[in-house]
């Protein structure tokens, strides 16, 4: 368990962290524990866009400019002052802040980090420090952040802002998306100046109203650390020291870690060592798009929460108001949704911890130590067609075993080895995802079912493997279970993906997989140094095994496996288990 943990932590580590500041000592890590208490309990937030790029909402001058909506002034290269003028015409005038911290309350949410100035430097909230701000310079005349503090306060929700400090378009000092490449800013007429004019004009003294003026922030939540110096992140991180119970994230200043890392629109793979939180959209852009209709499922919505409790992290999922100030009905269809599930299973998610297993091929675990064992949630993705839940490789003693959402309904159960075979209702009594309680006494001990050579091969199951997805593209997605498990929809060339896995003993291995090609398409395979490109040639509509090549591997342990497209050698596959056979 401990050994993959350490290599997946390498990997990540590699990515988003780095070495933690000189300055922490050890006293200041257990403030951080401190501070860090009530948000390993949350497990869920709302993240919410909100500014003057709700208004184009993703189209400018009657032509719909690619991408996220909340960078359509970078992406259609808008003059400042052109920008500028938005702020004459926004008056979200539906807005209201206590039914959006209802609806996140509702969702099961108990965190809100909302955006208090983007990249486009248009502060969401009061300023002295800047003009161009949403009290200032619109109609609307209103401070939305102050109001959403206070409804905070009265619903017990916890509340950050984000806060863009490096990035911003507006200011001749501000970074921007290029600057690290020698580009210009695609505005001619913003007259340049240095960094940190910017930084003390305007960044640290809006980041000391945000600290100062909405009742104490619980999080601040950086972002994009373009072009930032570590001069201009310590006179930042001076101000917010001052706030000693306020979370950070680690986005001020690479390779500084903060209090969590922030791994984006994906879903990392287990057992990182860290507190972290992927912060996800509900379709495509962040801000609010009017023809972004690319949603995803609350199913899919309710099962990456699990996904994530169950690796240990949190969940900042994002809306994006419109410029009317309504939360657009998609999301809140789905918040509701997500609400009715947590409302029932809540216990499994909150202040849990992460799966003692390796993987689970029906879905997922969460844990919770008690006084006397370890409670199990088993969250059930994919119910068993015998009705027979196989919890592999546990060794403690059963106390009872229940449905979460049905207390009174006690289930059987028996160990075959160290199995515990669970027998379960005929039907699923919720087809997203029925929760399963076990609890156990004694301590728990869980032999990992990470694949590994028996019989003179290594299995690797399609639901055994971790999908890396790019953040904005089409996202490859396991379909069925068992020997039925399907990598599908594998059609971006970005993707790519991985098992672990663990051999004692190096050698040659021939490398087969079960894949379903309409045309043919090469891939590349690796494990540690070395390397092999295999091709594929259309199957037809069968699956059929393949051989892909042949591969040393020249280390044991636990190691990874990968398979990723060659970028133009691509025309999409689908594929079941792979095998190493031994030669
Ligand atoms: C940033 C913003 O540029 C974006 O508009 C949005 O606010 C998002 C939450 O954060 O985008 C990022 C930041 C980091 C990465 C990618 C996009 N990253 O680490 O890969």
């Amino acid at each position: 368990m401990k050994r993959y943990m350490i290599l997946t932590i390498l990997v990540v580590l590699t990515i988003s962290c780095g070495p933690k500041r000189e300055k922490e000592t050890e006293s200041v890590i257990s403030e951080q524990d401190q501070r860090m208490e009530w948000w390993r309990e949350a497990r869920f937030g709302l993240f919410i866009h909100w500014g003057l790029y709700a208004q184009p909402a993703g189209e400018w001058k009657g032509e719909e400019i690619p991408g996220i909506s909340e960078w359509i002034m970078a992406r259609a290269k808008i003059p400042v002052k052109e920008y500028e003028q938005l702020a004459a015409t926004f008056n979200p005038v539906k807005y209201d802040a206590d039914q959006w911290v209802r609806l996140a309350k509702q969702a099961g949410m108990k965190y809100i980090v909302i955006t208090s100035k983007h990249h486009d430097g248009f502060a969401m909230f009061q300023s002295k420090a800047s003009a161009y701000n949403i009290v200032d310079a619109t109609p609307f005349g209103r401070d939305p952040l102050k109001e959403l503090a206070d409804a905070c306060e009265k619903h017990g929700i916890r509340l950050g802002f984000y806060y863009s400090q490096a990035q911003d378009w507006h200011e001749p000092g501000g970074t921007y998306w290029n600057i690290e490449q020698g580009e210009p800013h695609w505005d001619p007429e913003l007259v340049r100046e240095p960094l940190m004019n910017y930084i003390n004009g305007k960044a640290v003294p809006q980041v000391k109203e945000i600290l100062e003026n909405y009742g104490g922030l619980d999080i601040l939540w950086w972002d994009t650390p373009r072009g930032m110096t570590e001069e201009a992140a310590e006179a930042l991180q001076a101000v917010a020291d001052q706030y000693p119970a306020m979370i950070t994230n680690n986005r001020l200043y690479r390779p500084w870690p903060g209090d969590f890392s922030t791994p984006e629109q994906h879903v990392p793979p287990t057992g990182l060592d860290y507190d972290w939180e992927v912060c996800m959209t509900m379709n495509t852009s962040w801000g609010y798009k009017h023809y972004d209709h690319n949603w995803k499922s609350s199913e899919t919505l309710i099962r990456m929460l699990v996904d994530i409790a169950s690796k240990g992290g949190n969940l900042l999922l994002n809306v994006g108001p419109t410029a009317e100030g309504e939360i657009p009905e998609p999301s809140v269809e789905r918040l509701q949704a997500i609400g009715k599930w947590m409302d029932l299973n809540g216990e499994s998610i909150y202040g849990t911890e992460a799966s003692p297993f390796f993987k689970l091929p029906w879905g997922r675990c969460t844990s919770r130590s008690t006084n006397d064992g370890t409670t199990l949630y088993l969250h059930v993705f994919q119910w068993p067609e015998n009705n027979l839940l196989r919890v592999p490789g546990i060794s403690t003693t059963v106390n009872h075993i229940r449905l979460l959402a049905d207390q009174d309904q006690t289930l059987s159960s028996h160990f075959e080895g160290d199995d515990l075979l669970i027998e379960l209702p005929g039907r699923a009594p919720d087809l997203v995802n029925t929760v399963i309680v076990v609890e156990t006494r004694e301590s728990l001990d869980v032999t990992s079912n990470m694949p590994s050579l028996s019989g003179g091969q290594i299995v690797l199951p399609a639901d055994f493997a971790d999908i890396h997805n790019p953040g904005y593209g089409t996202h490859a997605i396991l379909k069925g279970s068992g020997n039925e498990a399907r990598i599908i929809n594998w059609v971006d060339s970005r993707v790519r993906l991985e098992w672990m896995f663990n051999t004692a003993e190096p050698g040659k291995f021939t490398v087969k997989a079960q894949v379903s090609a309409e045309d043919s398409s090469k891939l590349r395979i690796r494990v540690g140094e070395e390397e092999l490109e295999a091709e594929i040639h259309a199957t037809g509509s069968e699956f059929a095994e393949t051989i892909l090549g042949e591969i040393e591997i020249s280390v044991t342990g636990d190691l990874i496996i990968s398979i990723r497209p060659v970028q133009d050698d691509w025309n999409g596959i689908e594929l079941g288990k792979v095998t190493l056979v031994r030669q």
